[in-house]
């Protein structure tokens, strides 16, 4: 073989260059690893050998046995994915601007995205050229909870990138709330009330900041602080903020109500990461639930930006907070359904910490130290950074730095922590590569279920054809409910899904067309009654007032009732669309050429949207969801006169 034939000596080179390749691709448990899937179908498809022999293939036409909802991390959506085929079903913008929706340029969605910002943030969003930011970081999507399984009336999710926290509502798939967090910086756990019901959603800023941010005080880290906030979920208003020492991660709260975690990767409070990493051992935060309740009603707080804020640190003295020291620079703060076992990702240690969350009345009682409410620490590999469980005492901790997975039992592993000759680690199997989070069916419920493990892996390395130098990262399936963890998908997926849930359906049930009445459209409501238009009939009108025009129409296939209107340079229009259309599937559009503007109508919704008609011309406006045979011819004119002045 000469020079230039030679292939280079990878996995990828050695395993695809020869006919021996599949077999031993075969060998290693799935097809899918050779076949590129370029798509999620095409990764279904590859790994049907394995998906067949555990019975969870999914046939063309056949639903999923669950649901799944994906966090984007950078892309700022929620995904809707469905388990076990792992096809993606719907993509729901919330902290993002969508170009298929409109989300961020419809005056539904720009209200939702602004509402909830600090007056302060406006103004400086504005001196950008912003109303809001036009980006999120959306990790942790959650489920709201009554007893301790899921309720399916609303999902969670926070946006570190803008320090905001997110409802979406579970009826209709759509956003209803974005809240800006006051005082912390940076939210990154999130996680809502079990028991009784999620009446709070938890979220912990991770950035440590000045207690009053604004430029007086500056490189002077020894005035710092973080702040663990606590959000009325029903209203989405703050309820009470605590504030600690040293910085936050992750957060999940026990299934009785009285207790919320939140773990610390820089205790030190150092700004450099020798500094982060100095200490060996960091720890969690314990929140007292009712305690805390009981100090705001003796007016044990400063109020600060409108909100009450108790001192939770480390010295304040008080039945608030403890801190249970936890090595080393921890990560995941995962509550094990057994409602005992609180797990915490050692990250630069290799263990995972087992606090009894039973010894935590003795922990505030004073009669026993923080860190004796540990009851296992086993030693499981390089990198611990989350914890599933599938309801049988097992966990399963993603291992980061082992590219791993391992499967653990929690009993065995307090035998050995109590001295016991006993190995708690049932099996490790390789994933590809650099696993974050992890779920399983129904995992962080009363609930939960061996039927899936789902990895979601950071790197993807060489395992598809190479689309240049940003890389997809890459998801495995697991069915883990035989004796072996068996991999029955392995498919890539755009930035950056950090956490997901999967959900039983009996738990979910959107509606496929809008109610008319819904308050998502409150205020064309409003504005309609004000202009004399029916919202809910058929509309051809066109109202002027002063240099603002508002042109109602509805919808129907293929058609929009007006087919032409006329305004003025430099107005301002606002175009309100209603679908009449209320069969599934038959969602119209409405994209106004040259001045991006687009927005989705689902069956029988309004939207609207305003915009500035700013140069005299004929511009065309049209439908943009495929939805008849005439969709094309689905369109019309708006005339912009120049202004005569
Ligand atoms: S963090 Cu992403 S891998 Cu934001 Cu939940 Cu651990
Ligand atoms: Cu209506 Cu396309
Ligand atoms: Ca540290």
């Amino acid at each position: 073989m000469s020079e230039g034939n030679k292939l280079p000596i990878t996995r990828r080179g050695l395993l695809g260059a020869t006919a021996g390749g599949a077999a031993l691709a075969g060998a290693l448990g799935t097809r899918a690893m050779l076949t590129g899937t370029a798509a999620v179908g095409a990764a279904t498809v590859a790994s049907t050998t394995s998906a067949r022999a555990t019975g969870a293939e999914v046939g063309p036409g056949q639903l999923d046995e669950y649901y799944g909802f994906w966090s984007s991390g950078q892309a700022g959506e929620m995904r809707i994915l469905g388990v076990p085929s792992m096809r993606e079903l719907m993509r729901v913008p919330v902290f993002n601007i969508c170009s298929a929706t409109g989300w961020g340029i419809t005056n539904e969605s720009k209200k939702i995205l602004t509402e909830g910002l600090l007056p302060e943030t406006k103004e400086f969003l504005k001196a950008n050229g912003h109303e809001f930011p036009p980006n999120g970081d959306l990790h942790h999507p959650h489920m709201s909870f009554t007893e301790g399984t899921y309720d399916g009336r609303y999902l969670f999710m926070n946006d570190k990138a803008n320090t905001r926290v997110a409802r979406v509502r579970c009826d209709v798939m759509k956003c209803d709330k974005i809240i800006e967090i006051p005082n912390a910086k940076a939210i990154h756990g999130l996680r809502p009330q079990k028991w009784p019901r999620t009446n709070y959603v938890f979220a912990n800023g991770e950035d440590e900041v000045p207690m009053v941010n604004d430029g007086k005080i500056l490189d002077e880290p020894e005035k710092y602080v973080n702040f663990y906030t606590a959000i009325d979920a029903d209203e989405m208003k703050v309820a009470w903020q605590v504030m600690v020492t040293g910085n936050l991660d992750n957060t999940d709260c026990d299934y009785d109500g009285k207790y919320a975690f939140s773990t610390s990767y820089n205790s030190e409070m150092g700004m450099t990461l020798p500094e982060m990493t100095e200490k060996d051992m960091d720890h969690v935060v314990v929140f007292n639930i009712k305690e805390i309740e009981k100090g705001i009603e003796a007016g044990d707080y400063q109020e600060l930006n409108g909100v009450k804020v108790l001192d939770g640190r480390k010295d304040a003295g008080n039945k608030y907070t403890a801190y249970v020291p936890i090595p080393n620079n921890p990560h995941g703060c995962n509550m094990a359904p057994d409602k005992i076992h609180l797990c915490i990702a050692g990250k630069l240690s290799p263990t995972v910490s087992v606090i009894d969350v039973r010894k935590l009345d003795d922990v505030f009682d004073g009669k026993i130290e923080p860190r004796d409410a540990v009851v296992a620490e086993p030693e499981l590999g390089l990198g611990p950074l989350h914890t599933a469980f599938d309801g049988k005492g097992n966990g399963y901790t993603t291992l980061f730095l082992d590219s791993q997975v391992v499967k653990w039992n929690i009993e065995k592993a307090k035998q050995l922590y109590a001295g016991e000759d006993v190995d708690p680690i049932i099996v490790k199997k390789d994933v590809h590569y650099q696993p974050g989070h992890n779920s399983t069916v129904m995992g962080e419920t009363l609930e939960a279920t061996d039927k899936y493990y789902l990895t979601m892996n950071k790197f993807s390395k060489d395992r598809f054809l190479n689309v240049g130098p940003l890389k997809p990262e890459n998801e495995q399936l697991f069915a883990i409910d035989g004796d072996d963890m068996t991999l029955i998908h392995d498919g890539p997926t755009f930035a950056e899904p950090h956490d997901s849930i999967i959900v039983d359906p009996s738990k979910v049930n959107p509606v496929s067309v809008w109610d008319r009445n819904d308050v998502m459209w409150e205020d064309a409501r409003k504005q309609a009654e004000k202009d004399g238009v029916d919202l809910d009939d058929y509309q051809d009108t066109i109202i002027r007032d002063g240099n603002k025009v508002r042109v109602y129409m509805s919808s129907q296939a293929p058609n929009f009732s007006i087919d032409k209107f006329t305004v003025q340079q430099g107005d301002e229009v606002t175009v309100y669309v209603t679908n009449l259309d209320d069969i599934d599937d038959l969602t119209h559009g409405f994209t106004m050429n040259n001045h991006g503007v687009a927005m989705e109508v689902a069956p029988q919704a309004t939207a609207s949207v305003t915009f500035t008609a700013a140069k005299p011309g004929v511009y065309w406006y049209y439908c943009q969801w495929f939805c008849h045979a005439l969709h094309m011819e689905m369109r019309g004119r708006m005339f912009v006169e120049p202004r005569a002045s």
